[in-house]
């Protein structure tokens, strides 16, 4: 697909630590490139991270897409819902283990806030998990609500779980 020149560009958190979590984040990669208006640019390597919030669960793997698309914030949310649903994933314990998890963390600059959304991702600043492979694709990026980058973030992260590589994106 040609990325046009009304895209916005968003990244979307993927996350999975139950059944086959590496199969499940590249199979959430395909299925995310699959929906029509949306335009995968860019992918991070894998990533193998300790679990944040819930202790007692298996590791995750995480990674994060860049992608172009000509779908509102909104109607980006309803089908990466609908892409989880199709995966099997049940509605979980909050922060528990899961089969899949799609997070919109930034929608261009924009700052959206209601009952459904809000973006920038409110947890994504404190996260090493999301921040580690963000960087790895576009560190330069400025979060538009603290007005410096990514990386100057992920510099200064408070969070010290582990994260390490598992595989590089196949090409
Ligand atoms: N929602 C609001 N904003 C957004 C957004 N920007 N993107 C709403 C996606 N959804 C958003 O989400 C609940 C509701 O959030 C949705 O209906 C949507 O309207 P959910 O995915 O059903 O629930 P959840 O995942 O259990 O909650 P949440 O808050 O998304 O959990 P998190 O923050 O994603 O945390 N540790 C490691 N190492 N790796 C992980 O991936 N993930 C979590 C989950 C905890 N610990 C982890 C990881
Ligand atoms: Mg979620």
């Amino acid at each position: 697909m040609v990325e046009r020149v009304s895209d916005i560009i968003s990244f979307v958190g993927i996350g999975s630590n139950l059944g086959d979590p590496v199969g499940n984040c590249r199979r959430a990669v395909e299925l995310i490139s699959s929906i029509n208006e949306v335009n995968v640019l860019q992918e991070s390597s894998l990533y193998r991270t300790e679990p944040v919030g819930f202790s007692g669960q298996d590791w995750f793997i995480n990674c994060v897409i860049e992608a172009g698309t000509a779908l509102s914030a909104h109607s980006l949310l309803e089908a990466l819902q609908q892409i989880e649903s199709s995966m099997g994933r049940a509605r979980e314990a909050r922060w528990g283990p899961r089969t899949i998890d799609l997070d919109i963390l930034f929608y261009g600059r924009d700052i959206v806030e209601d009952d459904e959304l809000v973006i920038p991702h409110p947890e994504l600043h404190k996260r090493r998990f999301v921040l580690a492979p963000l960087c790895e694709i576009v560190p330069n990026f400025i979060h538009p609500v603290f007005g410096i980058s990514v990386k100057e973030i992920l510099d200064s992260l408070e969070d010290k779980s582990e994260v390490e590589v598992i595989k590089r994106p196949a090409t």
